[in-house]
């Protein structure tokens, strides 16, 4: 790599300064007139590009340059002249080639752009290649065409053996495999270890098949109707083209692990999910900055891969999240390699009409990425082009696009007929040869392969996949999941449990005091020190009054002494939203950011990565959702800003984080923490919307509910609740995702604090919290309410003396702690009146997850106090609002 220009390349661009402003403009404007797209409909070379004519820079054809120092190309006479039209003609060969082409005169920093020009016009050029590295072998040819072959053969069969299977197959994108065939080998020589990719559908199962070693038996039996997994695994399962690949290959004598991981059917969800599990993996092996080696780069061992549909890459937003995040502290994972699988085409919308770019990939400029635009007629170039962007991600580890421009062979699936819409590109692409044909018939005409090879290369193929369809019959699936890091996990039952999540309270005295314990060098902002610092040295040691954030700070500070790393992640999340949380605090005088518990002495070294991320949603939650999949000993806490956000990243929420562990047997123990709670604030920022999360679990109407459901969703009420509910994340022998309705008023509020003795050995999360304070035989009404609204009723009922209204507050919505409430209830036997309060709308809240639990399994009726019917969630009228409060507890309080 060179950093700096040598003395004679300087001498020689400045004493030819109007050729070089050639040479430039072909790395600028060449790929214009590329010729790489197999099935245009333009006349690409026709156009007219100013630039690219000498004359615009005042050389005439004839004249003579010296090339040496201009550009990288040693085809032309060494240290001899040339003329200018040589030179363009040259010029001409690399960057507006029909195999690929090149952009990055975008990127800022010089030695990047140098680098690029010098290895893009080394590999370009056919005669030059057998001079640099880039040189394909011929045993390498057998395995690329043996590869196409393969994929082909794949297709073929699907076509015959089940032909009304939508396989979105890769035909028109078989040099897909080659791809992959140099990826792994890149990767490989590099000294990576693990590759986590994210991948759609097409051409995901020819992959799978032939080079990441997923039995075709796997789909065979599946097509039958059969299930993915063990019959004992509770799982309902998920389509072929969501099918994911954990793998341990070895390529080139090396032990390399593939993750492809599950996609569901939104494009480019899965983009986020694969960068954070890639971080999680850098995190577990010590990769990059999670290494004791400053100098350590991400992705020396894990690299992340992306591969994209062209339609789907330029118009799904996530993927600009993502690119967003790629060098954002704690979100960078040292470059992604991205593949863009461009068939021109996104089911039935032509590229001009699915986008307002020129390219596909023209995002990739934002983050000043480079893209190689290649042929994938040209499978020699796919595999050399991949090559030379491996070699720039290990170099820069920053993200490179390649664009392979393909064809889609079929409609959007095999039944589609796709002449009804783009009937002139179709024509090209009906008569045209298949990729794989076309590849064979060169090398055998190169003698590098025969026909007889080609075609037993094809018969063993099926002859193969004729044999895994025989044995799919009796193919039994593996139980693959609770594996490596998993192991010791299990999948809940049907019956609550109850977890310690108690700790002894010196220790925790401990934990709480080192959260605010400073180098004594740093300058702290005198506020904080006041009500931040000594306010929670002096409730830790009185042991009284343990507000919210510092309840926070012993959950996760224990969970670090006991060794396991936390993350949390989301806007702002070192202060917190509403300036409670002050995990990092910053040097008044240097600006540095520190973070107390990561100096906590003793313990077993857990970590905490305080991710403030950028002001996205979906990507960052798939982010945080993949490294929680990746490792269930480390607790993943996302934040919303203000709850009702979280819609943002709603895909995230129903296709993953909801739905993972029913699709996929993949559990997950990510928290999400979303601020809830009417305060005037109008229609945004009330309401997170419980309704919402109640209605995407799977809790039992009509049946107790067990552990098993699908997620947790809690509403605690005291700091103790939800320190006992972030530690039980972890100490539970299984995992599932927690929705904590949080806080906003309740994070100050002094009835929501806790005392010493709420969090010592013994102490665990209540589902429901009883009435204590009240003489259950007096009581005539219970109001049944969840959340901050508890202490608005409990506050009025004092000042109103009231003694005969009990009041539980249910902590846990999901599971619906029916036996407890039972149990409850039994208490208050001269009782006639159950009424359900909430400060939420009547068609927003708990109200209708609630009633027809308590109806059926408690068997009484329940009445409805709230706010009436609403379109939004708040009003944004002051006095409408204290009206609806004091009605509301007025109702309640009757
Ligand atoms: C978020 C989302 N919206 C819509 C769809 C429906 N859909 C499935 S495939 C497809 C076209 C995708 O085009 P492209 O990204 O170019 O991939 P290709 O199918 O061409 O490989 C569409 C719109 C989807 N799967 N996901
Ligand atoms: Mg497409």
């Amino acid at each position: 790599m060179r950093s700096t220009l040598a003395d004679e390349v300087l001498q020689s661009r400045n004493a030819q300064g109007n050729v070089y402003r050639l040479v430039e403009a072909y790395r600028k404007h060449g790929h214009k007139l590329a010729t790489v797209n197999p099935i245009s409909l333009k006349d690409q070379q026709s156009l007219t590009i100013d630039e690219l004519n000498p004359q615009y820079y005042g050389l005439t054809p004839d004249q003579t340059v010296q090339p040496q120092g201009l550009i990288s190309a040693p085809l032309l006479p060494v240290g001899g002249p040339a003329t200018v039209t040589e030179l363009a003609s040259l010029l001409q060969e690399i960057y507006c080639g029909s195999a690929v082409s090149a952009e990055f005169d975008y990127i800022e920093n010089l030695e990047e752009r140098e680098w690029l020009a010098h290895h893009f016009e080394q590999l370009a050029v056919g005669k030059q290649r057998q001079q640099s590295d880039f040189t394909v072998s011929n045993d390498a040819r057998r395995q690329i065409a043996e590869l196409l072959i393969k994929s082909q053969t794949w297709d073929n069969f699907m076509a015959i053996r089940f032909a009304s299977v939508k396989r979105y197959g890769g035909e028109g994108a078989e040099s897909l495999l080659p791809f992959y065939w140099q990826l792994l080998r890149s990767a490989a020589q590099a000294g990576i270890e693990d590759i986590v990719v994210a991948m759609p559908h097409r051409g995901r199962m020819p992959l799978q098949t032939t080079m990441l070693n997923m039995r075709p038996a796997k789909i065979f039996h599946k097509l039958s109707g059969e299930s993915e997994f063990p019959d004992d695994a509770p799982a309902m399962s998920d389509t072929l083209s969501h099918f994911h690949t954990s793998e341990d290959l070895e390529v080139d004598g090396k032990k390399l692990h593939i993750s492809l991981i599950r996609n569901p059917s939104h494009l480019e969800a899965a983009n986020p999910v694969s960068m954070g599990k890639t971080r999680s993996k850098q995190q577990t092996v010590g990769d990059g900055a999670f290494s004791d080696d400053p100098e350590k780069p991400f992705a020396t061992t894990v690299l992340n891969v992306i591969v994209h549909g062209d339609a789907a890459f330029a118009g799904q937003g996530v993927n600009q999240e993502c690119l967003n995040m790629a060098y954002v502290p704690h979100f960078e994972v040292g470059g992604s390699l991205h593949l863009i699988v461009n068939n021109q085409i996104g089911f039935t919308t032509p590229g001009e009409r699915g986008r307002s770019t020129d390219y596909t990939s023209d995002l990739a400029k934002t983050i000043q990425a480079p893209v190689f635009h290649v042929n994938g007629d040209n499978p020699e170039m796919v595999v050399l082009i991949t090559q030379l962007a491996m070699q720039y991600q290990r170099a820069f580890r920053k993200d490179i696009f390649i664009d392979m421009n393909c064809f889609r062979r079929w409609g959007h699936n095999e039944m589609d007929d796709p002449t009804f819409t783009n009937p002139s590109v179709y024509q090209i692409i009906h008569n045209r040869k298949s990729v794989p044909d076309l590849y064979t018939e060169k090398l055998v005409r190169g003698s590098v392969l025969t026909t007889a090879q080609a075609e037993a290369m094809r018969t063993d193929y099926w002859n193969y996949l004729d044999a895994e369809l025989k044995l799919s019959e009796s193919y039994k699936p593996e139980a693959n999941y609770f594996k490596k890091q998993w192991t010791g996990l299990t999948s809940a039952t049907d019956q609550l449990t109850v977890w310690d999540t108690g700790l002894d309270y010196q220790l925790l005295n401990y934990i709480g005091h080192q959260s605010v314990q400073l180098p004594e060098d740093f300058n702290v902002h005198p506020h904080l020190l006041k009500t931040h610092i000594e306010g929670r040295r002096k409730k830790l040691d009185s042991g009284e009054k343990i507000d919210w954030s510092t309840a926070e700070a012993l959950a996760i500070g224990s969970l670090m002494y006991q060794g396991h790393h936390v993350r949390i992640s989301g806007e702002d999340v070192g202060r917190g939203t509403f300036s409670h949380r002050h995990v990092m605090l910053v040097d008044q005088k240097t600006n540095e950011m520190y973070i107390p518990l990561n100096s906590l002495k003793g313990g077993h070294g857990g970590k905490l990565e305080v991710a403030h991320s950028i002001l996205s949603e979906e990507a960052v939650l798939g982010y945080e959702y993949g490294m929680a999949i990746d490792d269930p000993q480390k607790l993943i806490i996302w934040e919303a800003q203000f709850g009702d956000f979280a819609n943002g990243a709603q895909i995230m929420i129903d296709n993953y984080i909801i739905t993972g562990e029913t699709k996929w047997m993949d559990s997950n123990g990510l928290v999400l923490l979303l601020p809830h709670g009417y305060d005037g604030a109008a229609s945004e920022h009330s309401s997170c919307r419980i309704e919402r999360f109640l209605q995407l679990c799977d809790s039992k109407e009509t049946a107790p509910d067990g552990d098993n459901v699908n997620v947790n969703i809690v509403n605690p009420t005291t700091s103790a609740q939800y320190y006992h509910v972030l530690r039980r994340q972890l100490l539970r022998n299984f995992r599932k995702p927690l929705v904590v309705v949080a806080p906003k008023i309740m994070l100050r509020h002094p009835a929501a604090t806790s005392t010493h003795v709420d969090f010592q050995p013994g102490t665990h999360f209540h589902n429901l919290l009883g009435d204590p304070t009240i003489n259950a035989d007096q009581v005539r009404k219970v109001i049944i309410c969840s959340g901050k609204h508890f202490f608005v009723l409990d506050e009025a009922r004092k000042t109103k003396g009231i003694n005969d209204i009990a009041l539980i507050r249910l902590e846990s919505l999901c599971p619906f702690p029916a036996y407890e409430l039972q149990q409850e209830l039994a208490k208050y036997k001269q009782a006639k009146s159950f009424v359900w309060s909430q400060e939420e709308h009547r068609n927003m809240g708990a109200w209708s997850f609630v009633r027809p639990r308590f109806e059926c399994l408690i068997g009484k009726e329940l009445n409805y106090v709230g706010r009436a019917e609403a379109a939004t969630t708040a009003t944004g009228i002051g006095k409408v609002h204290k009206r609806e409060v004091e009605e509301i507890i007025a109702r309640s309080l009757n």
